[in-house]
């Protein structure tokens, strides 16, 4: 079914993402129920758990139609996605899991993404691209970082996401989808 525009939200910010799979999702949520009973922090919820490829913040609503066009004609490789580390960010607060070694695949995903977004003027450059995925938000002492059971899947689409400030820390929908080759 093609993909429909949705109805707007106010102070929506627009990101492209690898939603994780919902077994996967599970897992790591449960991980991370662990680490919040220890140290704290605020946990994603499940369903919200993603690898994010490009950030775009707000987005014109008249320029959305020519967002998923380009979305549309960009011709990507399926990506090999292995989460098998876990690290934190002193600098956020965030403890994410993510890659020891990233599949170039995935890394050119989010490259070539970027590059074209950057062309038609919805990013300002290409930034660098670090494949995680947020576990928990302000997370002040993660102690010993642990180790996770390694998870690994093939992405076989990518997403059009938007998330907006709620009562409970931001709201995260997925509004389009596009597979990938
Ligand atoms: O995938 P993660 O959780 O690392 O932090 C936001 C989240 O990243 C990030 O976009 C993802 C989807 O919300 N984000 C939010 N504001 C941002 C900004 N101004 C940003 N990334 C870059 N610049």
């Amino acid at each position: 079914m093609p993909n429909e525009l949705p109805p707007p939200v106010v102070g929506a910010r627009f990101f492209f993402a690898l939603w994780l799979p919902p077994a996967i999702a599970s897992q790591l949520h449960s991980f991370s129920g662990g680490v919040v009973g220890r140290c704290g922090g605020r946990l994603m919820r499940e369903d919200a758990l993603h690898i994010t490829l490009a950030f775009l913040g707000e987005v014109a609503e008249n320029r959305l139609p020519e967002l998923h066009e380009i979305a549309a004609a960009v011709e990507l490789p399926k990506a090999q996605v292995q989460l098998d580390r876990v690290g934190f960010w002193n600098h956020n607060h965030v403890l994410w899991a993510g890659s020891k070694e990233p599949a170039p695949v995935l890394e050119k995903l989010a490259a070539d993404l970027q590059k074209t977004l950057v062309e038609a003027g919805f990013l300002g450059e290409v930034k660098p691209f670090v494949p995680h995925v947020t576990l928990l938000r302000k997370l002040l002492h993660p102690g010993t970082l642990p180790e996770i059971q390694a998870h690994e899947w093939t992405a076989e689409e990518f997403v059009l996401a938007r998330s907006w400030p709620s009562d409970r820390g931001s709201a995260y929908e997925v509004v389009a989808r596009w597979p990938l080759k």
